[in-house]
């Protein structure tokens, strides 16, 4: 008898370890040749075990959210996003991050401080984790355009779990940061 490899689902079984995922994985750096590490740690992520695929998205350069709020006067960023095919488990894998992070020197001294790459996993599948080593999905993506913009420009259909379509929740953003910089009548 010849052996069934297929789910009911018509998915392929894989041979060992879990099923193949789509992880979200977050791109920052603002010191350094901060798009020559972001590529560089792209490739870096590819070249894992049981990561099978690796979707860039263009890079784009942003203010400095520190933790009192936007600072100009601090160096920029330049973000990105990944769309990572992986067998890898969540833990794992951002285990992994945090080695591609260091490979690229970087240095923890406070919380949002400069830094030469940062990578942060967005979303793994629809996998939810209130564990403070791996929150699933990043607690603070839904308010990040820096995030959702290039998450939105690899997957028009994306879903963050919990918030909804990524491009309603960017519609949103674009719409609250305008109406921040429009003055008020009273103003006027
Ligand atoms: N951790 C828990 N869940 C996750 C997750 N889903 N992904 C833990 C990544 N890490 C996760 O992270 C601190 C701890 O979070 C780790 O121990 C990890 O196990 P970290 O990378 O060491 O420190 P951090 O990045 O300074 O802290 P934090 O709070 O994660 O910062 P964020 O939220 O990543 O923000 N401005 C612009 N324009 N662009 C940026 O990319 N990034 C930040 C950092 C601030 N301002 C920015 C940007
Ligand atoms: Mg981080």
């Amino acid at each position: 008898m010849s052996r069934n490899l297929t789910t009911p689902l018509g998915q392929p079984v894989p041979r060992e370890g879990r099923p193949e995922a789509t992880a979200v994985v977050a791109f920052g750096a603002n010191l350094g040749d901060r798009e020559a590490t972001i590529r560089a740690a792209a490739e870096r992520i590819a070249r894992l075990p049981l990561v099978s695929e690796v979707r860039l998205s263009p890079l784009i350069e942003t203010v400095a959210l520190r933790l009192d709020g936007p600072d100009p006067d601090a160096p920029g960023y330049v973000n990105a996003a990944a769309l990572v095919r992986t067998r890898l488990a969540p833990t794992i894998l951002l285990g992994m991050l945090h080695a591609v992070e260091d490979e690229h020197g970087r240095e923890r001294h406070e919380r949002w401080g400069d830094r030469t790459l940062d990578l942060d996993l967005i979303a793994y599948g629809d996998e939810t984790s209130d564990d403070e080593r791996l929150l699933l999905p990043h607690p603070r993506a839904a308010e990040r355009l820096f995030v959702l913009e290039p998450w939105l420009a690899l997957d028009a259909d994306a879903e963050l779990p919990g918030y909804g379509r990524v491009a309603d929740l960017v519609a949103r953003l674009r719409a609250d940061e305008q109406s921040a910089q429009r003055p008020h009548a009273e103003d006027e």
